[in-house]
């Protein structure tokens, strides 16, 4: 079974104002060792050169680097696996791809989505979101963490919690059963009041984090 940390980094560039290297470079310097490289506006050329560059930085610090939604991409890089959405190729049609070594991760956002992930090789389920969230195009009515206790007490699958996760909520998300929290927004702390002209403290957010969850990593 797949080893989540409790801390799983989402990169966002548009919100932290950095390349997805620095954003790596600053997760790894906090002790991140799971990272998600999303980016839904990149095209799949620049999506793969910012994955091979994370991957020699995650590797060279036994960290973990998933890609988001795109299979090709985490293939081509030799990535050390991807995170599907509903919309994207199922769990078994990228498990083709990629083969039985590969991390392949999905995206839940109703107990009924949760039973048919259950049914594949998944090998976490992330449900969400559990808190109103603004990362996220079109999200999902709000699950809360009730939804969390419920998928925790029928399997024990890896589950990360995703949505509105922040430091001071991360404990009561893993109290509830979640293995992992998924973040975006509140590791680029700038974001919230919207001052894009400076650098966040990226690593202090992921020690805040790490600290609240009695994490190492
Ligand atoms: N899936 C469910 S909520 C979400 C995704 C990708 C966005 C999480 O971002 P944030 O800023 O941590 O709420
Ligand atoms: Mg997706």
């Amino acid at each position: 079974m797949v080893q989540l940390s409790k801390l799983y980094a989402i990169t966002d560039r548009q919100l932290s104002n950095c390349t997805h290297e620095e954003i790596v470079t600053q997760l790894l310097a906090g002790g991140a060792q799971w990272i998600q490289l999303r980016d839904k506006e990149a095209s799949a050329k620049e999506l793969l050169e910012a994955a091979r560059a994370c991957l020699a930085l995650t590797r060279a610090a036994g960290a973990t680097l998933i890609i988001n939604d795109r299979v090709d991409v985490a293939l081509a890089a030799d990535a050390d696996g991807v995170h599907l959405g509903q919309d994207d190729l199922t769990v078994e049609e990228a498990r083709e791809i990629l083969g039985p070594n590969k991390i392949i991760g999905l995206s839940t956002h109703s107990l009924e989505q949760v039973e048919r992930g259950l049914e594949t090789s998944a090998d976490y389920l992330a449900l969400g979101p559990i808190f109103p969230t603004t990362s996220k195009e079109n999200p999902d009515p709000v699950v809360g963490l009730e939804l969390v206790r419920e998928v925790r007490a029928r399997s024990s699958r890896p589950l990360v919690a995703i949505g509105g996760i922040t430091p001071e909520r991360a404990p009561a998300a893993v109290a509830a059963g979640a293995d992992s929290v998924a973040v975006i927004s509140a590791l680029y702390p700038f974001a919230e009041i919207r001052d894009f002209t400076s650098k966040p403290d990226i690593a202090g957010r992921v020690r805040a984090f790490l600290q609240g969850l009695g994490a190492g990593g």
